[in-house]
């Protein structure tokens, strides 16, 4: 309790009256004091952004890192367009993500929040990614790592707060916690690796049989991408041309197991063998977006039917940064110089601040 105490005593403001997060009297954390947090940290960026003003262009031509294909001829466009208010929405849905995140490991140590807690941060522009080209029709199901999905879903970060720390303002009323949260059209948060693919492709079969044009997309990890349940997935989905996009977010371990350690073949994008498939860079979040847009279209046009082509088999690579869970730090199989270096070199939203939002879109002038 002290050490958070300490943490957030320099930024957080007054401590109101009423939505108690945890503690007692004067060390009292308010859910208006996580927001703070949360919008204080990003105001020098919005700021900056912001006061290029005049002289800056809104709208900016990026190129999409190169994907590989696996049973497709043509690829996700090459290059895409982002205004300066998306660029905004995916720095500022990225931060929140990560410092929800550092938040939660800090209320995890402090014991306010009990059980399985699996950390997203270093894997947020998969899901913003995502997000950004999601229509309100299409469905996401994903496991354990699933705070940053409820999050961009529709759940508020006291919503997803309330939930880890057991309370009823919790978006599952505090019954699910860390693993089990739940929006409209997100299925969870599942704590059965492996287990909600199957379900997600039964949420693509239900999208077809109701005659909607909607995805769902199911994620999973490299360690998970072993199981048998994924193939009768893809088998079923295949024939009968869901409209799933089964997507494997490959973060280089199971546990504390590589990819190399774990699976015969690490091309998780062709593990569908006749389900196409694509690999994307998952640190790049216009890239992600990107080929989101063009897994609708494929699920959703063209075919016999004119209805969809059937399901996709996307890999995003990625890394986590923290251990598999709050009972793993994470050094064990894997060296502290190799968490600096993806923190130094490829994280998402250093990415996207540097590349897209100051230097194209504003901060050293147009595109
Ligand atoms: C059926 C089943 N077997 C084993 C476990 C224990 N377990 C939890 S997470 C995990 C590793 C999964 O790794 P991966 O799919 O790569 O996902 P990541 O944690 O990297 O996101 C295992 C073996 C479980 N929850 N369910
Ligand atoms: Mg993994």
């Amino acid at each position: 309790m002290k050490m958070l105490t300490n943490i957030l005593s320099s930024v957080l403001r007054p401590r109101g009256a009423a939505g108690q997060l945890w503690g007692q009297g004067s060390a009292a954390l308010m859910w208006t004091d996580f927001w703070e947090l949360s919008m204080r940290a990003l105001a020098p960026f919005m700021t900056a952004v912001r006061g290029a003003g005049g002289n800056s262009t809104t709208e900016a031509t990026f190129e999409t890192r190169p994907y590989k294909l696996h049973r497709l001829e043509e690829p996700p466009l090459p290059s895409t367009t982002c205004t300066r208010d998306d660029a905004l929405l995916y720095y500022r849905q990225m931060q929140i993500i990560r410092r929800l995140e550092s938040a939660s490991g800090n209320l995890y140590k402090e014991k306010a929040i009990r059980g399985f807690c699996h950390l997203y941060s270093g894997q947020e522009a998969i899901c913003v990614g995502i997000r950004a080209a999601l229509r309100s029709e299409d469905s996401v199901i994903t496991a354990y790592r699933d705070h940053g999905w409820a999050y961009v879903m529709g759940c508020s970060v006291v919503g997803v707060m309330a939930e880890l720390t057991g309370r009823s303002q919790g978006v599952a009323r505090g019954k699910g916690g860390s693993m089990h949260m739940y929006a409209k059209n997100f299925f969870g948060g599942n704590g059965i690796v492996g287990a909600q693919v199957p379900v997600g492709a039964g949420v693509a079969l239900a999208n077809k049989y109701l005659g909607r044009k909607a995805i769902c997309v199911s994620l999973y990890g490299d360690g998970a991408a072993n199981q048998g349940q994924l193939f009768e997935a893809y088998n079923m989905a295949k024939l009968m041309n869901l409209p799933a996009v089964f997507i494997c977010e490959n973060n280089g371990y199971g546990m504390g197991t590589s990819v190399d350690r774990a699976s015969a073949s690490i091309n998780y994008y062709t593990r569908g063998d006749y389900v196409p498939g694509i690999w994307i860079d998952g640190m790049d979040v216009l890239s992600v977006r990107e080929a989101l847009r063009y897994s609708i279209d494929y699920c959703t046009t063209g075919g016999p039917s004119g209805n969809g082509r059937g399901p996709l088999v996307l890999e995003v690579a990625t890394y986590r940064y923290h251990g598999h869970s709050m009972s793993d730090p994470g050094t064990s199989y894997r060296t502290r110089d190799e968490i600096q270096e993806v923190r130094q070199t490829r994280d998402p939203y250093n990415a996207l601040q540097g590349t897209y939002c100051w230097r194209r879109l504003g901060h050293c002038g147009g595109a």
